[in-house]
């Protein structure tokens, strides 16, 4: 049966050593819960870090706890302590978190950090490759596993691989500053599906592609030479029945088995009832804005002295990731903080704030979401904040308030509530003040929708979408019927190559012989390309045609000194072999003065894009400039100038990345079929990247052995990933018996 695999940095249990007997409680965190059903339905497996060192571990240790492990369908990946401190405190803590959460500040790039994340990753890669059967899917999360999808891709391209991102991606401007920005997305890019909480984190993702990568996307798909990654939010919901069935058990529990924290709140609310609890609860980490929620509140215990003794902010901070410099210097900072502002406000029998910190049984924490009137929660950045939703999702009779920081993921979903700036002390100052005399039919209506839409898209719902997302990819795929020349279908190719008395082969240029340089005069044929060529054109039996869309002065540089057969300019000029350039389409350029003052203020007004001019034509290209600004641009040009040509009997045609107009009904295909209208040929071939090849696709004889360079939609019957593979196409053709080509083959 086919299965998931999920892997993630931890696994979904606690382990407890105990004499040397291994004991493992499942966890029961957000992550967990959402593939509770993932993971035990058809054998699904989680691959991830035990928690224990390898140091730690004896032989028999080790083995005691993979077989424990195993009891809950559990992998471990075993990590040495010097591997934990590059891989995660290091890399993944100290350079990505901060970076991700626009801390660049606190980012540090550290080479032999990264040289360990990468190391891990390719573990964590082994580990799932070990457990793949034909048929599986890989679900990767979060940022400690960036570059694991492209591991696994790489070894086996049949299996659907898909990555969520817990959180934010930043914008382009702040992610191009990494050292390893290009290696990242690579790696990421190894998936089929990715997802992200929110449509802006998608789209920061996507615009880091596009201009560091230079792919093309197509809405939110990115092309890639050999595939299709799509792109997606999917918001992360949760448990909402356990937290709304806990809030209800906590409520109706018997007196006496309240918990002291509880006994504590009742007492406080039996001795000052008109007094609001406001509730703060985070892992200790600055994204969170733990100083500036401090701040904040007594800034308007300062603006609404009417308050003090009327309201306590409770405030829960989660020890974590204490051995790294920040999170000390934080806890100092929080601590002094609470001192200061307590020491300043306390009374008799009033303490503005009561703070915790440490880490709290689930039924504590239930009780504080319970007992608490508002919860104000102002991260600096936050992937989502689960919190918030953990909060609505308890109060059970509709009454409280949350106050959210608009920079988390969750406030893109909870709209109705009162979404603040957490650096505008002033705006949460006031919304504290607004809320707390909020009337309690207000507070009821705002939490009724909240309710609705958390308990429908809870955190299965989202796991069951990204999933159904992710099986759809296989059936995307599919799309592209186009078949890949390689195996048999090359091998059959090849023997008709061999058998042909006479063959014509049709070749493009760019994008096919050449790959695309950002300056198009930069994309000089070369030497394997020439040898390759000159190969192919003395053979008696050959009729080898170069045929473009570029300039002739361009191609009488680069190949005037062959003797091959030449098309220039979509087929308006032919240079044939033993003969010099000859026009083939009467065609006049008088239309450029109208067209070329308009192409060149698009160009002024678009850094980056350059015009080319054609004997007849002229083309404005745009694969160095901004992709986002080049789009507009495009549609602006496209619009302006399909007014004009009308009169010139002119056409527009889309290329990559570049715009050309032109005498309308000169193209490639019809050029290419005045080759075959004079001799008998047993073999023809064509191939090509463009659209405007598709001209030659279609044109040519039924038979033709048609070729699609790269992933885009064709009607070539054949196609092959990019120049690199044309190369060894062409190889093979010189050498259809040699053993490299054997190799290549197979
Ligand atoms: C990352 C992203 C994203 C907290 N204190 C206690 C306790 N908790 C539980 C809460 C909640 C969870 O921990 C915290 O989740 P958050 O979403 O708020 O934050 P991160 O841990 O930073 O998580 C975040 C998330 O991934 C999911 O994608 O939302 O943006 O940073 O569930 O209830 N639980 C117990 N005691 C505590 O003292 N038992």
């Amino acid at each position: 049966m086919n299965k998931t695999i999920i892997v993630s940095n931890r696994l979904p249990v606690q382990l407890q050593i105990d004499k040397n007997v291994v004991k493992a409680t499942p966890s029961v965190g957000g992550l967990a819960t959402g593939m509770k059903s993932v993971h035990r339905d058809s054998n699904g497996i989680w691959i991830g870090w035990s928690g224990l060192i390898e140091e730690e571990l004896t032989a028999n240790l080790e083995n005691a706890v993979k077989n424990k492990l195993k009891e809950h369908q559990c992998v471990p990946v075993g990590l040495t302590e010097k591997e934990l401190e590059g891989y995660y405190f290091g890399f993944s803590n100290k350079t990505l978190w901060p970076q991700f959460h626009y801390f660049m500040q606190y980012a540090e790039f550290v080479n032999e950090d990264w040289e360990t994340y990468k190391r891990v990753n390719e573990k964590f890669a082994i580990e799932v490759l070990k457990h793949l059967k034909e048929g599986d899917q890989v679900w990767v999360h979060d940022y400690q596993l960036l570059l694991l999808p492209e591991f696994i891709k790489k070894e086996r391209p049949d299996v659907r691989v898909g990555f969520f991102l817990h959180i934010p991606f930043p914008s382009y401007e702040v992610f191009r500053t990494l050292p390893w920005r290009k290696e990242l997305l690579q790696g990421m890019l190894g998936a089929d599906l990715l997802g992200f909480h929110t449509y802006e984190y998608e789209r920061h993702f996507l615009s880091s592609v596009q201009r560091l990568l230079g792919h093309n996307l197509e809405f939110n798909k990115i092309l890639l030479d050999d595939r299709e990654v799509v792109v997606d939010s999917f918001p992360m919901g949760i448990d909402y029945e356990r937290f709304a069935k806990a809030a209800n058990k906590q409520i109706n529990l018997p007196v006496d088995q309240y918990s002291e924290l509880r006994l504590k709140l009742e007492q406080h609310i039996k001795e000052s009832p008109d007094t609001k609890f406001i509730l703060s609860i985070d892992r200790l980490d600055y994204t969170k804005g733990i100083p500036n929620r401090l701040q904040a509140f007594e800034y308007f215990l300062e603006k609404y002295p009417e308050y003090q003794t009327k309201v306590r902010l409770i405030m829960l901070a989660v020890p974590s990731r204490s051995n790294v410099p920040q999170y000390q210097k934080l806890k100092n900072e929080v601590d002094q903080l609470v001192g200061s502002i307590n020491g300043k406000y306390s009374s008799v029998g009033w303490t503005p704030i009561w703070y915790f910190y440490r880490s709290m049984p689930f039924e504590n924490l239930i009780d504080l979401y319970n007992a608490c009137d508002i919860a104000l929660l102002t991260p600096l950045r936050d992937g989502m904040n689960l919190v918030a939703k953990e909060y609505v999702a308890c109060r059970e009779d509709l009454s409280g308030t949350l106050i959210l920081s608009e920079m988390t993921g969750a406030s893109q979903e909870l709209g109705e509530t009162f979404l603040i700036n957490p650096n505008n002390y002033e705006e949460v100052a006031n919304t504290l003040k607004q809320v707390l005399e909020m009337p309690l039919e207000e507070q009821q209506v705002i939490n009724k929708a909240l309710q609705k839409r958390l308990k429908r898209y809870n955190v299965e719902r989202w796991a069951k979408d990204f999933l159904q997302a992710l099986s759809e990819r296989s059936e995307d795929e599919s799309v592209i019927t186009t078949k890949r020349l390689q195996g048999e279908l090359l091998d059959s190719v090849l023997k008709k190559y061999v058998q042909a008395k006479k063959r014509l082969l049709f070749l493009d240029y760019d994008g096919t012989l050449a790959a695309f340089t950002k300056i198009p005069k930069n994309a000089k044929p070369t030497t394997n390309v020439f040898q390759l060529l000159d190969i192919l054109n003395s053979d008696d039996k050959n009729e080898l045609v170069i045929i473009t869309g570029r300039d002739r002065e361009t191609f009488e540089e680069w190949f005037g000194h062959k003797d091959y057969n030449l098309v220039v300019e979509h087929g308006a000029w032919a240079k044939l072999k033993g003969k010099g350039w000859e026009v083939e389409e009467v065609l006049t350029n008088e239309w450029f003065e109208s067209i070329f003052p308009i192409l060149e203020s698009f160009t002024d007004r678009t850094p980056g894009s350059l015009i080319e001019e054609k004997d007849y034509s002229l083309a404005w290209h745009y694969r160095g400039a901004d992709p986002d600004l080049a789009k507009q641009r495009v549609r602006a040009l496209i619009s302006t100038i399909s007014q004009l040509i009308a009169n010139h009997n002119l056409e527009i045609l889309e290329g990559d990345k570049v715009v050309e107009i032109k005498i309308s009904g000169v193209n490639k295909g019809r050029s290419a079929s005045k080759f075959v209208m004079n001799e008998n040929y047993d073999f023809i071939f064509a191939m090509g990247d463009d659209w405007t090849d598709e001209f030659m696709f279609r044109d040519l004889p039924e038979e033709t052995i048609t070729v699609k360079v790269g992933p885009k939609k064709t009607i070539a019957k054949h196609r092959v990933d990019n120049t690199e593979h044309v190369l060894e196409l062409l190889k093979a053709f010189t050498m259809p018996e040699s053993e490299e080509v054997l190799r290549v083959r197979k």
